[in-house]
């Protein structure tokens, strides 16, 4: 039976599964493991059990400004910085379990190679322009200011903490121009405008393709969190990127006249999927080719929601340009906050991987099973479709009450009553005696293999781990109703129970027995150290792990024995809860008093709202009356501004107003609007701007119309 939402796929020749490459800039916390890694690692693990061709790589991203105003901030080189940080994540990601075919790192020749000649391909066709442009430049310390070396306040959320290329608070995409209040990085004063070149990718060519692939070819298979955002990129006009930057830290730009130029980090990082292919293919005696040039290979990008358009867009578009295969999808996740706030390294409000495997993993009690409790939990709160929230009380429910006492405890009763009653021994059974509930756990164990399969294969791992875990209630359940205990109270003469019974005891437990080792198979892809141990326990080897197996009831032998049970998990006490909790309270009291002044002053959603008071009088002087878009079009030059004409009901007024961003042009005429119709006129590019519309903002920050449903010109107080 296929879990009926989804349509059975046609098996790809082979997978080229990708994990967004961490900046190599400091620890890396659990919001990006159960982002980008975990489940990325799941896929990946159930493919390889799947016998499938597959290439799970990744690396550290190791250029960009993230890396050199690390190198600041530390006191020392950014080589030094990506040395440091590449070999700690590493580590950490090897013993979370993300098993990566490589481990790879931007900085190596081969990545430099690659980034270059994949820059030279599309340079020698004439897919990119050379522009000349104002950009920001910091006369202090005699550089441009691209990307995070300019931060200022983000025009969508009026956080004061955006950078030039992100607002890292609304997640809003941004360039430097539109920062209010820009300042550099580095100096902290405000830029001056210098003139520069760049190459430039011209996004508004691949447009059609663009919007034909993801939102016509795409519409029913990737994500809706994924096609929303596209949609919203796509719809608002897809503007040309730089991808070349007035720095010395990054891949050179690999041209004559390009000195002091190194290639946009966002335009090298992807690539590095391709040099890290590479690599793992050399070492491994393989062909890297087909896996980026042949159709039948199915390329999965694994990332979190702020990299969405890179990966979708922009890198899409360059892979299309250089020859190569698509993403067939870019599952990506939402965010997961921690106990009530958002995770913020930088604020010490977070969980890093590295704490983490010290303060649970690398104790006394702790080791392999600790790191699947975090797998599991992780999985279990997954933000697939929506933000969600790690507490640590919620880690010791999830781990105390599904993990032990489902799935740990219908294990452990399994092997025990098998020592107890069955000799230690995979007991005989006979199937003219198999009674209804035994029939019934049967096809509950195939009917589980093939949902399970189905939601991984759709990435929803949080059902999927839901499917594994009632899979074992059903195994307590059925335990509990067939009883061995009881039958083998019926004993002969010399106390051994009687044939009819021990028959009974042997079906019962020859079902738990089998049930366990299909549980070992269906949990392995999400917390392979558990079900290794169980195979351990069962005296098997790793191969009975395979996904063709799940669903069989011959897994174990009859006659052989067995191990004794070993603990698979431990529960987590409230003292350690209440530790945990504390330790994160006095870290980011420690941060943020470390952070300079007015990085520190956390701005709650009121302060952006809440303006001093003020009197009636001052309101009285705004005028305000209702109105008509009748024209509107994009202004030359502008992202965020559109040109109205508004009909007054005596006059129409021309209003410049910034919301492109949120609305199409077309989409506006006839909305009915309220103006403020006397304020001072001012001149936007070059467009003189009488009056200005009111516009409310939704709860994700797009601007909505405040709608007035009355005639035009009519005054609003
Ligand atoms: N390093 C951004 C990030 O860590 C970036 C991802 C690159 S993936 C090619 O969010
Ligand atoms: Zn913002």
């Amino acid at each position: 039976m296929v879990c009926g939402i989804f349509a059975p796929m046609k098996t790809p020749k082979r997978y080229l599964i990708t994990s967004a490459l961490p900046y190599a800039n400091g620890p890396k916390h659990i919001g990006h493991l159960a982002g980008a890694y975990l489940p990325a690692d799941i896929y990946v693990r159930y493919l390889r059990a799947q016998k499938r061709d597959v290439a799970f790589v990744c690396g550290s991203d190791e250029h960009g400004a993230a890396i050199t105003i690390q190198a600041i901030k530390e006191k020392t080189t950014p080589k030094a910085i990506v040395d440091k940080y590449h070999a700690l994540l590493e580590s950490n990601m090897k013993d979370l379990g993300i098993s990566f075919d490589i481990y790879h790192r931007t900085s190596s020749p081969l990545h430099h190679e690659t980034a270059q000649e994949f820059f030279t391909l599309l340079y020698n066709q004439g897919a990119l322009d050379l522009k000349e442009s104002e950009q920001y430049f910091d006369e202090a310390a005699n550089t441009f200011l691209a990307d995070r070396y300019i931060t200022g306040t983000c025009p969508i959320c009026s956080s004061d903490k955006a950078y030039g290329d992100q607002c890292e608070k609304c997640g809003t995409s941004l360039s430097p121009e539109q920062l209010i209040n820009p300042k550099s990085t580095l100096s902290g004063n405000p830029p001056s405008k210098k003139k520069t070149t760049h190459w430039y990718l011209p996004l508004d060519k691949h447009e059609d393709f663009l919007r034909q692939w993801i939102l016509e070819e795409h519409q029913n298979d990737w994500k809706t969190n994924v096609l929303g955002q596209c949609k919203s990129w796509i719809d608002a006009g897809l503007q040309p990127r730089a991808v070349t930057r007035d720095l010395e830290w990054g891949v050179k730009v690999p041209l004559e006249n390009a000195e002091g130029k190194v290639l946009y980090v966002w335009f090298d990082a992807p690539i590095g999927y391709i040099s890290a292919t590479k690599q793992w293919a050399a070492d491994n005696q393989k062909d890297w080719k087909p896996y980026w040039y042949d159709n039948d290979t199915k390329l999965v990008h694994f990332i979190g929601k702020d990299n969405i358009v890179f990966h979708c867009i922009i890198f899409p578009a360059m892979l299309k340009l250089h020859g190569n295969i698509l993403p067939d999808n870019v599952p990506s996740n939402e965010f997961m906050n921690l106990e009530g706030d958002k995770m913020s390294t930088s604020r010490g409000w977070s969980i890093e991987m590295d704490e983490y495997i010290n303060d649970f993993v690398k104790k006394d009690n702790g080791g392999d099973m600790m790191v699947d409790a975090l797998r599991y939990y992780l999985t279990a709160i997954a933000p697939e479709t929506k933000d969600s929230e790690f507490t640590w009380k919620g880690f010791q429910d999830a781990l105390n009450s599904e993990l032990v006492a489902i799935f740990g405890n219908f294990i452990n009763r399994s092997f025990v009553l098998m020592h107890k009653l069955c000799n230690g021994k995979v007991p005989p059974i006979h199937s003219e005696l198999l009674d209804e509930k035994d029939k019934k756990l049967i096809i509950d164990i195939q009917t589980s293999k093939e949902t399970i399969q189905s939601l991984i294969e759709n990435y929803k791992y949080r059902d999927a781990l839901f499917e594994v875990i009632d899979l074992a209630r059903k195994g307590n359940k059925y335990m509990q109703e067939k009883e061995p205990w009881i039958a083998a109270k019926q004993t002969d003469e010399n106390g051994v129970p009687t044939k009819e019974a021990q028959q009974k005891i042997d079906a019962t437990m020859h079902c738990c027995l089998q049930l366990s080792a299909n549980l070992a198979i269906l949990i392995n892809p999400f917390l392979p150290f558990t079900a290794k141990k169980m195979c351990h326990m069962m005296k098997v080897v790793d191969k009975m792990l395979e996904w063709e197996n799940a669903g069989k009831m011959n897994l174990l032998s009859v006659g052989y024995s067995l191990r004794a049970p070993e603990l698979l998990f431990r529960k987590i006490e409230d003292a350690e809860v209440q530790e945990q909790i504390e330790k994160l309270k006095i870290k980011s009291k420690k941060m943020t008093e470390a952070m300079p002044q007015n990085e520190n002053q956390q701005k709650t959603e009121k302060d952006v709202v809440v303006k001093p008071e003020i009197q009636f009088d001052d309101f009285a002087k705004i005028d305000l009356k209702t109105g008509t878009i009748v024209a509107a079009q994009k202004v030359e030059k502008a992202d965020k501004l559109l040109q109205l004409q508004v009909d007054l009901g005596t006059e129409q007024r021309t209003i410049v107003s910034g919301i492109a961003l949120h609305h199409q042009p077309e989409n506006i005429i006839g909305q009915k609007v309220v103006v403020v119709t006397n304020l001072a006129p001012r001149k936007m590019r070059g467009i003189e701007s009488n009056g200005m519309i009111l516009m409310a903002e939704d709860e994700n920050g797009k601007l909505v119309f405040v709608n007035s449903e009355v005639s035009n010109g009519s005054n609003v107080s």
